[in-house]
């Protein structure tokens, strides 16, 4: 079964689960747009991700998800709040969603983790998960460290549930190409950020239309947690700290709150833009369904005119 027909959505697209960012007006603005939207947990209360589901069922009446950062302290409490919600759809990140299985199967929710790797797709394919989402080293945010081009066939190959592909995905000719390496879907992080609907600070989504290719970095590799964010003064210095061999204190404290001061207040500069290597694509702030709908257009166009002939 197609995974547009398992989740009972029209394009098989998923909205990355951008902590702070992905709120309820983002998940909706997706899922009536004939995706699938998810609302972020990641650094959400249980009392905060209940208000943001119940907001969101108000905003829309299709199917939509919800992301879980399993490194949260609060993991439990959410995991609970999802089951008691009635949401249908879990997407996991940082981690392995072995403890709450049992839980959110016994409840007929789907699961489906990201997962950075081949070892780890068939780590979570053992432990009965509906879908993988294969996602490359260019996504914004906690990344592994293989690109998507090189991912995506050897999860592919490495399983036998279904393969979203992740990161660097921004118009149709990634979505064709994810689906020449065997994908029956996408997620897609970094275009949403660039939409009306988004609800992050201006600063935040001219930062990503204003950035090129080379743009962005990765934080945080010397304490196990690379972080894909825009170059600013804050991953300029946090680098700085990290080739000093600074502690693991002296990097949490710069990086702490960073996310919300880009996302809430628009300091561009000093907080953490998360994007992926793709914003080098995004050269204009436009709607939701423009976005999904010119990318699904794209991609038939530009599966119809590939030059096969140039194969032989
Ligand atoms: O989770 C993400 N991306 C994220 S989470 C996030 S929140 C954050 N905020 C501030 C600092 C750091 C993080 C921002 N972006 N993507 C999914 C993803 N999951 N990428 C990699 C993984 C992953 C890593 C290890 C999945 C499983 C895993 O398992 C380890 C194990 O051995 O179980």
């Amino acid at each position: 079964m197609s995974i547009a027909r398992l989740l009972n959505i029209k394009y098989p697209i998923f909205q990355g689960g951008m902590a702070q960012i992905a709120l309820a007006e983002l998940a909706a603005a997706v899922s009536n747009a004939g995706g699938l939207g998810i609302i972020a947990a990641g650094g959400f209360s249980a009392d905060r991700l209940r208000e943001e589901i119940r907001k969101c069922k108000t905003l829309t009446d299709k199917p939509f998800g919800v992301n879980i950062m399993l490194m949260a302290p609060n993991r439990e409490e959410l995991a609970d709040v999802i089951v008691e919600e009635g949401v249908k759809v879990v997407t996991t990140g940082a981690g392995s969603p072995a403890p709450f299985m049992k839980k959110w199967k016994e409840a007929g929710i789907k699961v489906i983790p990201v997962v950075p790797s081949v070892k780890l797709a068939k780590k979570v394919e053992q432990l009965g998960v509906d879908a993988v989402i294969a996602e490359g080293t260019e996504s914004g945010g906690h990344v592994g460290e293989t690109t998507t081009m090189a991912l995506v066939p050897q999860v592919v190959d490495a399983v036998s549930i279904p393969v979203i592909a992740a990161g660097g995905i921004g118009d149709g000719r990634g979505v064709a190409a994810a689906f020449a390496l065997g994908a029956q879907g996408v997620q897609v992080g970094t275009r949403f950020l660039a939409t009306e609907e988004c609800p992050t600070h201006e600063n935040f989504k001219k930062a990503v239309v204003n950035a090129s290719d080379e743009d962005t970095l990765v934080t945080g590799r010397s304490i196990g947690g690379p972080v894909r964010s825009i170059k600013n003064k804050m991953t300029l210095k946090y680098l700085e700290l990290e080739s000093r061999k600074a502690s693991r204190d002296e990097l949490e404290e710069l990086a702490l709150g960073s996310l919300r001061k880009a996302v809430l207040d628009g300091d561009t500069e000093n907080g953490s833009v998360m994007a992926g290597q793709i914003c080098g694509l995004i050269t204009e702030i436009t709607t939701v369904e423009k976005v999904i709908t010119s990318m699904f257009e794209e991609a038939k166009e530009v599966c119809k005119n590939l030059n096969v002939g140039s194969l032989v």
